[in-house]
């Protein structure tokens, strides 16, 4: 059987994945979750009750967060791009970068995206401000640490430039990164022009209307 995504392509947690997928053209079923009462969204409901994705089905392995997701592509379906390091001292700073993408700039993004879609009533004006300057001091200190680094953890593409394709492309769209920080863009604009990335992004272009926010007319 071959392996079976549980996506949608506008998420940005998919496409992490999928950049991921792409990098190594690896072959997997998507299940589009495009349809909230649909037969996918069903199956993911029985696989994993928070109905979060993505979500892998390799056989009868189910595998969530993608970060494990990527993991468990590099260990039983390697390709020839090597997105985890052999050696663990580098993998550690890839691993180290992957969190700080996902818990200091895609955590914050998707609070103030989240919090666009609620009632007025139920909105949290003060944790989407907390949320803003959280966003703010990441592209300070995303400024400092790529200063000489073509990617996230140095050399070579990994996991984490795979979350800070799809968090740092969402995250302009809602909190723009300022002109402090010309690093941030040219990183930015780096991984827009990696292919496996690029394909992703342009999968999702027929969702744009669906950005609570208003998509901005580039990228
Ligand atoms: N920690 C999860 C986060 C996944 C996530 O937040 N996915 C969003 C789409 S980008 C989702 O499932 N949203 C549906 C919902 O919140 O109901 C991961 O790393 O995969």
């Amino acid at each position: 059987m071959p392996l079976q995504l549980y996506a949608h392509p506008f998420s940005s947690y998919c496409q992490k994945v999928l950049t991921a997928l792409y990098e190594n053209g690896t072959h997997f079923e998507f299940r589009l979750l495009d349809d909230p009462e649909g037969p996918a969204m069903r199956e993911l409901t029985r696989i994993w009750p928070m109905r979060r994705f993505p979500v892998l089905v390799d056989d009868d392995r189910s595998v969530i967060e993608a970060s494990c997701i990527i993991e468990h592509l590099a260990l039983y379906h390697p390709g020839p791009v090597k997105l985890i390091p052999d050696d663990p001292r580098e993998a550690l700073e890839v691993r180290t970068m992957d969190r700080f993408f996902d818990n200091y700039v895609s955590t914050p993004q998707q609070k103030i995206v989240f919090d666009a879609i609620r009632q007025p009533q139920d909105r949290d004006p003060y944790g989407v401000a907390e949320a803003r300057a959280m966003l703010e001091t990441s592209y300070a200190w995303l400024e400092q640490k790529m200063q000489g680094r073509q990617w996230a953890a140095g050399e070579h593409f990994s996991l984490a430039d795979c979350g800070a394709a799809p968090f740092l492309f969402y995250a302009d769209w809602t909190h723009a990164i300022g002109d402090a920080f010309p690093t941030v863009h040219a990183y930015r604009r780096r991984l827009l022009a990696r292919p496996s990335f690029a394909r992703a992004v342009d999968e999702a272009r027929p969702y744009r209307s669906f950005f609570p926010l208003g998509a901005p007319d580039r990228d």
